[in-house]
């Protein structure tokens, strides 16, 4: 077998005790399939999947509503609320509908494996359409190709509720029931078919065929034998409700059933539903101490983000497409590889644009996460560590299944086993290790957290080792992302897509002799990381030693400093062989079958030199964030000048990505390539920037004052806009303009910006 598709050879995290039992069945089902905008399914390669569609009446036409996509452009969507196990609530508001959803779980004395769930749509509408009706889908599909059977319920008969039912080797039997006290007219329709994930297209085709001949909207059964696919779709009059119930477990003792049922149903649920959304707002308070200052829509903003967050929390099971390493001979077309089939319980950066992992946007979620439930956050980095390959490697983002795959385009799927992406998770480790110094555990957490990291230990050391001998660069304790394009021409800087900066400008003409300042640093958190755990597991290990003497090097700041400080600038800069004369022209080029056309090209006009690469912004601000400088140098006062400007850094909504005096600040990469990284505001690192203006003002020194007040005002800045954002547009954004503070690029951007209620409850994980 290849290298690159060799597994980790060490025992997997997620065999660890503490993920088995109570801990694996608790979270067996859940809001899992954060692609839809309601989807549930169980933490198993094959599951029993469930979700939700509507029909939208709009502009003359029919829609059908299911995979979160932005140009449904639903006026507001999003879990307000979600504890990540047993409790999640929803609104959706679609033109002039709203429906408002809530998942409960419950685990009673008969249940199967894994307990009972329900879901209640509540559907209101304002305006009524086509006699104030509405419709509702509801499926259930076994991914297992399991044929599934009809209930008697479906004639809507309100004393038989059974809708569907089945056996699998996991629940047993499992039976799924409607309960509305409305008037409801119910359709179904059976599909035979293992891709699931087009039942959006299914489901449209069945209705419309219906509604050509009979002109009303209604499903048909189709004529498939052994259905692995139930629909079910129910119409009423607005405003209606639907209790959709899943027991299991239901073979062994029937009696029981119709108890559980109505005890998951109706005004019981509805106590239920009350009592958990309390349980859930106390734990919030609990958690989360925000600082009087806040009003009470920030805390409500800052609850969305997040129950968006965890509610978007998904688990994935497939195989990663990995390109050969560029040193292996291979035939044209032969170039791609299998990854083992791996399972992925993580958070998503974005529902309707990255339903799917990402290995560095994933530190960022662990840090709010981890704050929430340890155990959730403990089982997400496990399942991350254990894609590891025997290299070292982990793949940076995860395409994982079909339904994964159909959103991904052809080019961006597969995964470079040379390309990396920063080490994040690492923020989070560290960040356990400081907190269990201070006993802000209980013991048995503290000792799951340590059985954790020394299993972990092997993993994180190859990692750390992965980055050590393949990211290095030629001078001693130098770093570069490497694989950048160098003989492109069609790019004004070409992009370092490994380094999470995208198009964030570095030097003009990659080669060897490059120099990353944010590597460099993510280096020394790796390291510094590295030895605190061991320290704190007591190895008495030479690694231990050795991490602390790496740790050493990659802090001390003269060497730092030759390697990486300008001191005209006085500022942090990569070093490389770089022009800053360069541009984008139209030119003819010669391109197939000798034919001209007009295309941009990369004009060089001076020769690019060894040097430091001139542009302020995030990536120069990485001994700042990681806190190498120390409290009393000029340096850091210079840090404080660059961010405080508002001709540089500084504006009244965050921190730029990168600095209005760059020469490619706001500049297209190509003709259709916009700036990514090249001005607007991230929270990622706004938040990071805030942690370090938090520490420095602390610290005594002479910029101490300094350093507060620039943080009170960024902090400030930060959250009235993003919660200005939320309640104008009803959503988090993955951007914030910096010349007007407007949300741009994906929306239901709900990752990393929903750091937001850490930088509201002044939570920076500081030790
Ligand atoms: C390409 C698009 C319909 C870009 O949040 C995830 C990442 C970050 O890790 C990275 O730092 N985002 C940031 O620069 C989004 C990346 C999306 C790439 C997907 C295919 C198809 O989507």
């Amino acid at each position: 077998m290849e290298r690159v598709i060799t597994p980790f050879p060490s025992p997997k995290l997620m065999d660890l005790p503490m993920f088995q039992g109570e801990h694996k069945e608790s979270l067996y089902w859940g809001t899992y399939r954060p692609q839809v905008y309601l989807g549930i399914r169980a933490r198993v390669p094959q599951s029993l999947v469930a979700g939700m569609m509507w029909i939208i009446y709009k502009e003359g036409t029919y829609f059908i509503r299911h995979v979160c996509q932005d140009s449904d452009e639903l006026k507001r969507y999003g879990w307000t609320h979600h504890n990540g196990r047993d409790y999640g609530h929803q609104d959706l508001i679609d033109q002039d509908m709203t429906l408002a959803v809530s998942f409960l779980k419950s685990k009673g004395d008969y249940s199967g494996y894994g307990g009972d769930w329900v879901v209640r749509s509540d559907v209101q509408m304002e305006n009524s359409k086509e006699e104030g009706k509405a419709h509702l889908f509801f499926y259930i599909a076994d991914e297992g190709g399991n044929a599934l059977n009809l209930g008697k319920g479906v004639m809507g008969d309100h004393n038989i509720s059974v809708l569907a039912s089945g056996s699998r080797s996991d629940v047993g039997s499992w039976e799924l029931h409607l309960k509305s006290k409305d008037d409801l007219e119910v359709h179904y329709a059976g599909f035979k078919t293992p891709d699931i994930y087009k039942l959006s297209d299914l489901v449209q085709e069945n209705v419309a065929a219906h509604a050509r001949e009979h002109k009303n909207l209604q499903l048909t059964d189709t004529s498939d034998a052994s259905p692995n696919i139930l629909v079910f779709q129910m119409s009423s009059k607005v405003p209606f409700i639907v209790d959709m119930a899943f027991v299991s477990g239901t073979g062994s003792d029937s009696s029981h059933v119709k108890e559980r049922v109505s005890s998951l149903t109706g005004t019981l649920l509805t106590s239920q539903l009350n009592e958990k959304q309390k349980g859930l707002d106390d734990k919030f308070k609990r958690f989360f101490s925000t600082s009087e200052k806040l009003e009470f829509e920030s805390m409500e903003v800052g609850k969305a983000a997040i129950g968006n967050l965890i509610g978007g929390i998904g688990y994935f099971y497939g195989q990663s497409k990995i390109s050969l390493p560029t040193t292996t001979n291979h035939k044209l077309g032969d170039d791609v590889l299998l990854y083992w089939p791996a399972e992925l319980y993580t958070a998503v950066p974005s529902r309707p644009f990255f339903p799917r992992g990402f290995l560095w946007d994933e530190g960022f979620h662990q840090l709010v996460i981890r704050q929430w439930d340890i155990s959730i956050c403990l089982d997400i980095v496990g399942h991350w560590l254990d894609l590891m390959n025997i290299d070292g490697w982990i793949p940076r983002e995860q395409i994982l299944g079909a339904e994964a795959l159909s959103k991904v385009p052809a080019e961006a799927v597969v995964q470079h086993p040379d390309n990396g992406n920063p080490p994040a998770l690492f923020m989070v480790l560290q960040d356990l290790v400081c907190s269990m110094k201070k006993k802000k555990f209980s013991d048995i957490e503290e000792k799951q957290i340590s059985s954790f990291l020394e299993r972990a230990f092997v993993r994180l050391d190859a990692w750390f080792q992965w980055f050590n001998t393949t990211q290095c660069g030629k001078a001693e304790s130098s770093y570069y992302w490497h694989g950048r394009d160098n003989i492109t021409v069609r790019q004004l800087n070409p992009q370092t897509l490994t380094s999470g900066f995208d198009d964030y400008p570095r030097a003009s003409h990659p080669n060897d002799e490059e120099r990353h300042v944010d590597l460099r640093c993510w280096m020394f958190l790796a390291a510094d990381s590295m030895h605190s755990i061991s320290d704190f597991l007591k190895m008495e290990s030479v690694r231990g030693e050795e991490y602390k003497l790496m740790s050493k090097v990659f802090s001390d700041i003269e060497l730092l400093n030759q390697m990486h400080f300008d001191n005209a600038y006085g500022a942090y800069f990569d070093f490389g062989n770089h022009t800053e004369k360069v541009r984008l022209a139209w030119k003819l080029v010669d391109g197939p079958n000798n034919i001209l056309s007009r295309q941009l090209i990369q004009e060089v006009l001076e020769e690019p030199i060894l040097r430091f690469v001139p542009h302020i912004g995030y990536v120069s601000l990485f001994p700042f964030i990681w806190k190498i400088i120390p409290p009393q140098s000029w340096i850091l006062e210079k840090q404080l000048d660059l961010i405080s400007d508002k001709a540089i850094l500084w504006s009244d909504f965050g921190i730029r990505s990168l600095a209005k005096t760059s020469s490619l600040y706001m500049k297209y990469n190509t003709e259709h390539d916009a700036p990514y990284w090249r001005g607007s505001i991230w929270i990622n690192m706004n938040y990071l920037i805030l942690s370090s203006l938090h520490h420095y003002s602390k610290e005594n020194g002479p910029y101490r004052e300094r350093a507060e007040m620039i943080y009170n005002n960024l902090r400030d800045n930060l959250i009235s806009n993003i919660v200005k954002n939320y309640q104008q547009t009803g959503y988090f954004w993955e951007q914030y303009d910096q010349e007007t503070g407007k949300g741009k690029g994906a929306r239901v951007f709900t990752g990393w910006t929903s750091l937001v209620l850490l930088i509201m409850a002044e939570s920076y994980g500081n030790c």
